[in-house]
């Protein structure tokens, strides 16, 4: 029906970009009239998550419910943006498995720590360095990089208009039907 659902699962660091390239493929999609939607902790974790935190096990279910939702808004025939650190690479291949072949495209946000630390918009990084924040991803808990994403993009090098670009080229065979 011209309308395909897959997931776009983007994963990186905190500061990295996902919510702000995540944001940008969705404007992308919209204006060309595809079903989109962003999840993302502004409407995940303050509402169908609100009870968990950020040891290992809440993260573990944090991306498990967001993996079904996600799944959901496939089966709706939507195009759906991710935008969670989830760090664990078990994590993320359960949320693949969960999809149909072809239907799950991981997109690392590839940015070196020092630069999301420099960027730092909500100071987070400093409460981690200080200890106010303890289990902070690439700093007090860790951060499993993607072995085989379907796209890496490189947020300190490139624009976020390049990088859009570059995520759309890639992803031209799933947008044929
Ligand atoms: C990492 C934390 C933490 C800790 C609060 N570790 O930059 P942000 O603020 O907006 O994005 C981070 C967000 C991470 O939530 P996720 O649901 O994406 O994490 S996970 O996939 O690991 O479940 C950060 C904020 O929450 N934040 N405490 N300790 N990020």
């Amino acid at each position: 029906n011209g309308h395909p659902g897959f997931v776009l699962w983007f994963t990186g660091l905190s500061g990295s970009g996902k919510s702000t390239l995540a944001n940008a493929v969705d404007r992308y999609f919209y204006d060309r009239g595809y079903r989109s939607y962003v999840l993302d902790g502004d409407n995940i974790r303050h509402g169908l998550n609100q009870d968990l935190g950020f040891s290992a096990e809440d993260r573990e279910e944090n991306i498990r419910r967001i993996s079904e939702v996600a799944h959901l808004f496939v089966d709706a025939g939507t195009i759906v943006s991710t935008a969670f650190i989830s760090p664990y690479e078990t994590d993320r291949a359960k949320a693949r498995e969960l999809l149909p072949e072809g239907r799950f495209i991981e997109v690392f946000v590839e940015c070196p720590l020092e630069t999301c630390e420099d960027r730092d918009p909500k100071g987070l990084y400093k409460k981690a360095r200080s200890g106010e924040i303890p289990s902070f991803t690439g700093i007090s808990a860790p951060y499993e990089l993607p072995r085989n994403p379907e796209v890496t993009l490189r947020t300190g090098e490139r624009t976020s208009e390049e990088n859009v670009q570059d995520l759309i080229e890639k992803l031209a065979p799933l947008l044929q039907n």
